[in-house]
């Protein structure tokens, strides 16, 4: 796939921007972190989303770039905000072939040490396919991962097929539950069923849980009830580049 060869280029040339989306605590509403998000505008095909470049980059063995970068760029900010006294984490996606990259742990050390930003304010977002598909060869990345002190967390959870045991041995601090249940558990009972089962699983585990796509209040005010822990969607706010995020937390925090 061609684009791929142009992958690099894009990135020294500012085609790729990192976009977030804020994640606040329930009930609070406080504004605790936000995910990095990765889009590239392409000089000829227009914006183009993760979900159409990010396994071609992944099958040419340019993750290693791409992490790098969406990594560098969402610690820059962590290191402002904390300037600015605040303290607000980073959450960024992983590839499963981070995983098996026996150095990545020390890269992540490094970026840390190089932008001067303690670990529980980055967290790493692996999907529960990629983690679940083969938790053995996973663990020991992981586990320096967690050594180090920062946030690991299990994306797009209840998609998977995890068993419960297999979470409870992995060194996970959060779990995301995927959005798609998030969205339905206004109408579907089963949807309702599988978030509450998660939040219940979570905390039992000592794991912090987050709700993806919550878009409306009655969303919000559900999953605040039963205890879940942060929300992430549409309602909140949608992913926003650099300058919109932050105006957006300057609005926020002067309201406050
Ligand atoms: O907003 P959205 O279309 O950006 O995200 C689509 C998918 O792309 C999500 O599953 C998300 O986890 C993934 N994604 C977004 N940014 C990155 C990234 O920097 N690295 C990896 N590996 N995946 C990403
Ligand atoms: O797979 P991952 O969870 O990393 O991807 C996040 C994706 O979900 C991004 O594409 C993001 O734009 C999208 N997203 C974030 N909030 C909402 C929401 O409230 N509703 C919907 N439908 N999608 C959302
Ligand atoms: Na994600
Ligand atoms: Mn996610």
């Amino acid at each position: 796939f061609q684009l791929v060869t142009q992958f690099r280029h894009a990135l020294e040339s500012g085609q790729v921007k990192v976009h977030y989306q804020p994640k606040v605590a329930l009930p609070s509403r406080q504004v605790i972190g936000v995910e990095a998000l990765v889009r590239w505008r392409h000089p000829e095909f227009g914006r183009l989303d993760p979900d159409e470049f990010v396994p071609a980059v992944e099958a040419a063995g340019l993750v290693d770039a791409l992490t790098g970068f969406v990594m560098d760029q969402s610690l820059i900010r962590v290191r402002k905000w904390l300037d600015r006294g605040l303290r607000i984490a980073a959450a960024v996606n992983l590839s499963v072939r981070s995983l098996d990259d026996p150095h990545f742990p020390d890269r992540v050390a490094e970026a840390l040490a190089r932008h001067d930003v303690p670990p529980e304010l980055l967290t790493l977002e692996l999907t529960e396919s990629g983690v679940m598909a083969d938790p053995q060869r996973a663990l020991p990345v992981l586990r320096r991962l967690h050594t180090l002190g920062v946030t690991l967390a299990v994306d797009d959870f209840g998609t998977g097929y995890s068993s419960l045991a297999y979470l409870r041995q992995l060194p996970v601090d959060e779990v995301k539950i995927d959005k798609s249940f998030v969205l339905g558990m206004g109408t579907d009972l089963g949807d309702l069923a599988v978030v509450r089962s998660i939040v219940e699983l979570g905390h039992s585990l000592g794991l912090t849980v987050v709700a993806e796509g919550v878009e409306d209040d009655a969303a919000r005010d559900q999953l605040a009830s039963m205890g879940c822990d942060v929300a992430q969607g549409y309602l909140i706010s949608r992913p926003l580049s650099e300058s919109r995020l932050e105006a957006w937390l300057q609005a926020r925090t002067t309201q406050a």
